[in-house]
């Protein structure tokens, strides 16, 4: 009898092997799109306009980057034609959705198929077959991106962008088949309740369709990496719907981010005569994993701890219609960066991300979009469960998750602010979910993130996960950069004496950089990269020291688009380690050095090509800047233009020089070793050397912009790099300012300068958003000759009337200048006069005001003769 079964396996093993047996194919191409309502959609009437577009698909691209608020929320219609070739007759044909934003309505030759889906980020499949006819069929879809109080995300610091914007497919099986649409859910939930070196126990549920009665046989075979079958187990699928499998293997592989081995397990569906008739693969990875409040995380029982970033689905200009390339385009960038933990945030994303979690080595947490705020009603409480359903079973089987987050800062909206009615609901919702996170799956944890004190969820009662996260800006939104290391030992204090056997992970933390400002004199909340990189020199010091912190995830692997958002580039999140179209910044390097297990050397500011700087001494050829260098060796020496400026040790990953830099090309080079193996990087920087007074023979005054009121050098655009100089204050022979104050940002961000007013009419808003209020004059020791001299005013939110006269050298250029009345708030301006300089007067320019305040943004001088 035994070898009868083997004789049938054997077989069932060849035949297996030689056919295709599932069907799938991506239908991303050429479908008709309409945004906007319609009242007749499925008739040919011309006058609906249809436009030919691509899945990934959002109809906001062009929203995002313009002068004007919102972004369309309603409607869009989708169609296309699809033929099912005649081999798939009397199969079974599905369509499976890897996203819609955010309730989709399928319909086929115009009759609806399905419920509507309810929800932008989860995956979901329809059966199609009994609506399909021979021949062309339409396919016609209907979504909406509306506000709606009854799903989530109700508010976020992300944009709800509408469209198809991740892929679809036709999935074709036999009648008998794995099931496809259980809540978009891969029909295998694969268990692995016993791992140790020794041994691995692998239990397998599998979800059968099967129309007719007949005896079937669930087969599963284990791979490992190089192919090769490890192990193979049959279970009888007579009656029962749900099918147990279970085997053990010995000495696996196991997963780790050190190690990410995957095996392979194939499951396939035969029936009597041994034909196969569906068959599904998973990814396999065997691992055990605990969390420690004090000691940290394990994993195959190795302390580990977790550092990593959070993610968007986001690209520059695209919306959140990402293509695939470029999701793991991002996963390779974090690989190379050294991370070894991803927290997926807001929301599941594109099923590329995972695939490369597993195979790259993060440990990873996903979450549902429950943000900011519930949908606090009946309809809503059930969506967000279902959305946590369907995010659990779609993504069960990847063994690089170790948590599912039911949540982000839900206590955002302070729920006693918004009611009774409201606290209830949104209690009930967190009771609901962390309770369904542990019926769904109780292999791994439950994770919910907040930014408040750990004090106030408690009041609320809703400390009803394993694990919790905290989003903290300390020296960003609140704090200062010399505290964070306090705040953050405070915190974790407050945590655990709350909740001693919880688990703490950093779950947010960060602070904006435009890649166009650099600073010499770093502050909070200006957006320098310069800053940037000293704050996660910071957090890192004191994550890497407190084994409580178990983990913790930089805000944000990359810049990301949110329309509200009114920061350095309006509509543009930058707290990215990487912008939006993926250029490093300087703390990207500060990561790399600290995390990378290879040798590693960078010029932290090599992106930075054009500089300028002010002559160190009268009639001196260069000045004097700091260039910082990072490196996991322990030394590293700099040349710049061919001379040796000596070795440096590395103190954390970072070694800064003072650098001799010239007017012109300055070629800098770093050189470590590690290992015995030489490593070295380069920059050239071009460098723009102001003379130290302004009417020197030796380096001729040219031309110079100035970023008034900031500290701030700023790079006008990535292709021209024109430059703007930080400001200083007047000095005999040189330039500057007399009087006035730097613009303060408001309250909550106290001590910082600048507004986060987006500002209208140019891409250069850091340069508005800097200003002197009150300024009395602007001075230039510049010889006879005649100039270009523009000024760059905005004005900002002002409630009182402001008028000024501006004059030159007691001659009035501007006069009776009212921005608010002539141009309107927020708006930039530029004007550019022509002037005369005689007598050795140099240019002072007087700002004078008739009412109000003067002010001034930016100012530009060029000597034309
Ligand atoms: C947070 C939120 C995240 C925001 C971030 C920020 O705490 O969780 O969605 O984008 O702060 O940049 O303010």
């Amino acid at each position: 009898m035994k070898s009868i079964i083997n004789l049938f396996l054997f077989f069932s093993f060849i035949i297996s092997y030689s056919q295709q047996v599932r069907h799938l194919e991506t239908i991303n191409d050429s479908w008709q799109f309409h945004k906007g309502s319609l009242d007749t959609p499925f008739s040919n009437d011309d006058l609906i306009s249809w436009e030919k577009v691509t899945i990934p698909h959002s109809w906001n691209t062009e929203d995002i980057l313009d002068d004007e608020d919102g972004y369309y929320r309603g409607d869009g219609w989708y169609k296309k034609t699809i033929t099912i070739p005649k081999v798939y007759e009397n199969q079974k044909v599905f369509l499976l959705f890897e996203a819609v934003n955010q309730v989709t309505s399928l319909f086929v030759n115009g009759k609806t198929v399905g419920k509507d889906h309810i929800g932008g980020y989860t995956t979901f499949a329809r059966d199609i077959t009994s609506a399909l006819k021979k021949g062309e069929n339409e396919i016609t879809v209907k979504v909406n991106n509306a506000h709606n109080d009854e799903i989530v995300p109700q508010a976020a610091d992300f944009s709800f962008y509408g469209g198809i914007y991740r892929d679809i497919q036709l999935v074709i099986t036999k009648p008998v088949h794995f099931e496809v649409a259980n809540m978009g859910a891969n029909a295998i939930f694969v268990r692995t309740p016993e791992v140790s070196e020794a041994s691995a126990k692998i239990t397998i549920e599998s979800k059968l369709v099967r129309p007719k009665k007949g005896k079937y046989l669930v087969q599963h075979t284990l791979f490992d990496a190089q192919d090769t079958m490890v192990k193979q187990v049959i279970s009888k699928a007579a009656f029962q719907k749900d099918v147990f499998s279970e085997f053990t293997i010995n000495n696996p592989n196991l997963w780790s981010p050190d190690n990410p081995y995957l095996y392979k397990l194939v499951s396939e569906i035969v029936d009597k005569d041994g034909v196969v008739l569906d068959r599904i693969e998973n990814p396999l990875g065997f691992r055990w994993f605990s969390f420690d409040s004090k000691k940290g995380f394990f994993i195959n029982g190795k302390q580990t701890k977790l550092i990593g970033t959070n993610r968007h689905q986001d690209f520059l200009g695209k919306a959140n219609a990402v293509s695939d390339e470029i999701h793991r385009y991002d996963m390779k960038l974090l690989k190379e960066m050294g991370i070894n933990f991803l927290r997926i945030a807001h929301y599941p994303q594109d099923p590329a991300i995972l695939e490369m979690c597993n195979k790259l080595g993060f440990v990873t947490t996903l979450e549902i979009p429950f943000v900011n705020k519930a949908a606090a009603n009946e309809a809503g409480k059930q969506n967000t469960i279902n959305m946590l359903k369907e995010a659990i079973r779609f993504n069960y089987n990847h063994p690089s998750i170790v948590a599912w987050n039911l949540g982000n800062e839900t206590t955002m909206k302070a729920p006693k602010d918004l009611g009774e009615a409201y606290t209830k609901h949104f209690v009930e919702t967190h009771k609901v979910l962390a309770e369904t996170i542990k019926e769904e799956d109780h292999t791994r944890y439950s994770y919910s993130v907040f930014f408040r004190e750990p004090a106030y969820q408690d009041k609320l009662g809703i400390r009803f996960t394993e694990l919790v996260g905290y989003n903290k800006y300390y020296g960003w939104y609140v704090e200062e950069l010399e505290d964070i290391d306090k705040n953050l030992r405070s915190l974790v204090k407050r945590s655990l004496e709350l909740d001693p056997d919880k688990p703490f992970i950093l779950s947010e933390y960060g602070g904006g950089a435009d890649p166009r400002i650099r600073s010499y004199n770093p502050t909070r909340f200006d957006f320098s990269i310069e800053y940037q990189f000293l704050l996660h020199k910071a957090y890192m010091k004191t994550i890497l020291d407190m084994p409580e912190i178990v983990g913790a995830n930089v805000w944000n692997y990359a810049d990301f688009q949110v329309e509200h958002r009114k920061d350095a580039v309006p509509h543009i999140n930058n707290k990215g380690l990487v912008s939006a179209n993926r250029q490093k910044k300087d703390a990207f390097y500060l990561y790399k050095a600290l995390l990378s297990k290879t040798p590693f050397l960078a010029i932290a500011s090599k992106a930075w090509k054009n500089r300028a700087g002010i002559a160190d001494t009268q009639g001196g050829t260069f000045a004097i800047q700091p260039i910082t260098i990072v490196g996991n060796s322990k030394d590293v020496e700099l040349i710049v233009n061919g001379e040796s400026l000596g070795k440096k040790t590395f103190d954390f990953s970072t070694a800064t020089f003072d650098v001799p830099l010239k007017g012109g090309e300055n070629l800098i080079e770093a050189v470590s070793e590690q290992n015995g193996q030489l490593i070295k990087d380069y920059a050239t920087i071009d460098f723009t050397l102001q003379p130290k007074n302004l009417k020197s023979t030796k380096n001729p005054f040219n031309e110079i912009a100035i970023n008034v009121g900031s500290t701030c050098y700023f790079n006008e655009d990535h292709n021209v790099n024109y430059l703007w100089m930080p400001d200083k204050a007047y000095e005999v022979g040189s330039f500057g300012y007399v009087g006035g104050e730097l613009l303060r940002h408001p309250s909550n961000r106290r001590n910082t300068i600048g507004t986060d007013i987006s500002v209208k009419g140019t891409e250069n808003d850091p340069i508005y958003q800097t200003q002197l209020i009150g300024v009395e004059a602007y001075k230039f020791d510049v010889p006879n000759g005649t100039y270009e001299l523009s000024f760059l005013l905005a004005e900002l939110k002002t409630k009182e009337e402001n008028i000024m006269d501006i004059e030159v050298n007691g001659k009035v250029l501007w006069s009776e200048l009212n921005l608010k009345k002539e141009y309107g708030d927020n708006r930039g301006v530029a004007k550019r006069f022509l002037i005369t300089v005689e007598d050795d007067k140099g240019i002072t320019v007087n700002f004078k005001a008739k009412k109000g305040k003067t002010r001034l943004s930016g100012i530009k001088l060029r000597r034309i003769n």
